[in-house]
């Protein structure tokens, strides 16, 4: 297939061309920056949901359930599961046909657990490269699954219009939360399994800690849902909240601000991405051994070698040729 007719493919919703379109970036093909270029001016029109939170919370149960949801309204939805604790399985939704045809169509839903081999880093960078193919794809909802446990997986629902974090009932864990800066992402709170005890002085002990927080017009007051997701209890509030906060974020303008931040982020990442791969890539060029060596032997500062190093990166790219040939400077160190 040639790549006009695999990217109108994609467009198309084809399932098997997004599946390798994903896999291209996933696996870092060359490929995958040809195709990321060409999907963004499809992309902006999914809406974006973050669901995180403790392992064993309940995000994947409330992410069926939540799909389900959707399906049910005749929305398209794409999921995006990141979390190394317990990978996505796709549950009820995927596990049988027959009742997925009671939800709606299977073309309507798409799933995806990312793999974490490689750094977290650039797994979060690449399930928000997925969310782009996704949306140029044409689904309605792009959910973004990952668990709260690290800055990397804070970045990936950063990547979403709408955070929700998902808390259980046990004692200590809105403190928990706080303490792992899960309340500053949260645009709103599910409190799942509150068929347990005690769901009522975890949700009380929770609304204590927001009341805290300062706000003004704009800011938009975090909720607490109550859930039982496994009995599908709590998943329409859930999805009312999603939509009041959508509104919100209309309101004030806020969406606009949100995803040009966004870009922000992201082209700085690519840019820095990019660089390191170039500095890394003249090697030969500032002799890195011999550097180190010279830093071991003769006491010099690590600090003074990456100085050089930079120096010597600095002079190169501007002694490139016409062709972009890198000239051979390494006597100059
Ligand atoms: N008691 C109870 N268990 C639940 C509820 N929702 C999910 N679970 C169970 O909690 C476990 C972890 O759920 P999962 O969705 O995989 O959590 P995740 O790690 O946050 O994605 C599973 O065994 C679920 O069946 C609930 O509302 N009540
Ligand atoms: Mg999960």
């Amino acid at each position: 297939m040639d790549a006009t007719n695999f990217f109108s493919e994609l467009l198309k919703k084809n399932k098997r061309i997004i599946a390798r379109a994903i896999s291209y970036v996933e696996s870092e093909y060359p490929q995958a920056e040809e195709i990321l270029k060409k999907v963004h001016q499809h992309s902006g029109k999914a809406y974006r949901i973050g669901i995180t939170g403790p392992p064993g919370a309940g995000k994947s149960t409330i992410t069926n359930q939540l799909a389900k949801h959707y399906l049910q309204n005749g929305k398209s939805v794409a999921i995006i599961a990141v979390d190394p604790t317990s990978p996505f399985t796709g549950g009820a939704l995927l596990g049988d046909r027959v009742r997925m045809s009671d939800i709606g169509k299977v073309e309507n839903i798409f799933i995806r657990s990312m793999a974490t081999r490689g750094s977290l880093g650039g797994l979060c960078k690449k399930a928000i490269d997925t969310a782009d193919i996704l949306d140029a794809a044409g689904y309605d909802y792009i959910i973004l699954e990952t668990v709260g446990v690290g800055q990397s997986e804070l970045d990936i629902v950063k990547a979403a219009d709408t955070t929700m974090v998902v808390l259980v009932p046990e004692s200590g864990d809105s403190v928990q939360a706080m303490k792992a800066g899960l309340m500053e992402i949260a645009d709103f709170f599910v409190v799942n399994k509150c068929d347990r005890p005690a769901s009522e002085q975890a949700v009380n002990a929770l609304r204590t800690i927001l009341m805290l927080r300062n706000h003004d017009e704009k800011t938009f007051l975090p909720e607490i849902v109550k859930a039982v997701a496994q009995d599908n209890l709590g998943i329409k509030e859930i999805a009312l909240e999603i939509k009041r906060h959508q509104t919100h974020l209309n309101k004030f303008d806020l969406l606009t601000k949100k995803r040009i931040q966004r870009t922000k982020d992201r082209i700085k990442e690519i840019v820095e991405e990019k660089l390191t791969q170039e500095l890394w890539k003249q090697e030969n060029v500032f002799s890195f051994e011999q550097l180190i060596e010279k830093s071991f032997e003769q006491k010099i500062s690590p600090y003074t070698i990456a100085d050089e190093i930079l120096n010597t990166f600095k002079l190169n790219l501007s002694q490139k040729d016409d062709n972009g040939n890198t000239k051979s400077i390494s006597s100059s160190v």
